[in-house]
């Protein structure tokens, strides 16, 4: 039998995904798959948009706090990053740290991943760097050590946890302190909730990226599934709900109209929306609570003075 190359498996769950979710009431889109080349290339036009203070926050909270961080790791530890793309944060946390037993990427691009990693080994060459291709949305492991690491830390920066709901969220902790194992920590980037002054330009930009990044969807379906999208039929809508504590992107339909993929015809009555991303936004005693039913104990954390960005040192409390 003849095994599926993993970028087989990733289309066949794309368009089982899409279909699914274009068959569904109200329709969705899953937000996983924005990052193709296009996509990934506008994600990193938005981190470096003046509305989009997201990434440039975490960033002053790793640089303000790094000491403090790198010395919660501990000696020996082994760092396994979930969705680790350039590495661009964690290069901060190894420039400071000779203690480490090794890093491990884990992203679900190989070619991206590869790169990162050829490029992390040439600028440490002492540091094992030992990259898995997964998709940390499903149970990964890790790969052996020649030194046993004391202690391994579970990197989740960015805030992406925010696209799970809170049940999702809670399973992903879990899996995550399952990797970690006993002694092992999870360090987690979240959003906070905040004055909607600024957290609704941060998903509405002027110069429209985020709109284009929304869109991209429509055009990756297009390419990849025998799409015929009119992408002039759907603006980028981005509204945030109170009750829920989430930015929710959607694609709502301009007309009525309809749309095939992969064979398949789907209606869209005027002003009908798809789904694209959910963004949630946190409170501390939220984010609390959702870590312990994880099994995950908030033992500290890091903020900006304007407490808009957190990230999390959580330890692993129940036997795994
Ligand atoms: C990558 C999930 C953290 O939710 O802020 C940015 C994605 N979507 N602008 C976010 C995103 C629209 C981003 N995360």
């Amino acid at each position: 039998m003849r095994s599926a190359t993993p970028e087989l498996m990733l289309e066949t769950s794309f368009r089982d995904c899409v279909l699914a979710g274009l068959s569904a009431s109200p329709k969705s889109l899953p937000c996983k798959f924005f990052y193709d080349a296009e996509g990934s290339r506008l994600f990193d036009l938005i981190c470096e948009l003046p509305e989009y203070y997201v990434t440039r926050v975490e960033l002053q909270i790793l640089r303000d706090n790094l000491a403090d961080i790198v010395k919660a790791f501990g000696n020996n530890a082994l760092v396994a990053e979930f969705g680790s793309g350039s590495s661009i944060k964690t290069r901060l946390l190894l420039d400071r740290h000779d203690s480490l037993v090794g890093y491990v990427p884990i992203d679900i691009s190989e070619k991206h991943l590869l790169a990162t990693a050829a490029a992390l080994r040439k600028r440490y060459p002492r540091l094992p760097i030992l990259p898995v291709v997964a998709d940390y949305t499903a149970e990964v492991k890790l790969p052996e050590l020649s030194r046993e690491p004391e202690r391994v830390v579970v990197f989740f920066p960015g805030s992406s946890i925010g696209n799970f709901t809170h049940a999702e969220s809670e399973a992903f902790l879990e899996r995550a302190r399952r990797l970690a194992g006993e002694n092992g920590a999870v360090v987690v980037g979240i959003d906070m909730q905040k004055d909607l002054s600024v957290l609704l330009p941060a998903y509405n930009d002027a110069a429209g990226v985020t709109a284009a990044f929304n869109l991209n969807l429509l055009k990756r379906i297009n390419a990849e599934l025998g799409g015929d999208f009119d992408l002039t039929g759907f603006e980028h809508r981005a509204v945030y709900n109170e009750r829920e504590g989430r930015i929710e992107m959607h694609l709502n339909s301009r007309r009525a109209q309809r749309a095939h993929v992969a064979g398949r015809e789907f209606a869209f009555a005027k002003a009908e929306s798809v789904i694209t991303e959910y963004s949630y936004k946190y409170t501390l005693e939220g984010f609390r609570q959702t870590a312990a039913r994880a099994g995950l104990r908030m033992d500290r954390y890091w903020q900006d003075p304007n407490k808009w960005f957190c990230l999390a040192y959580l330890s692993v409390t129940a036997s795994c």
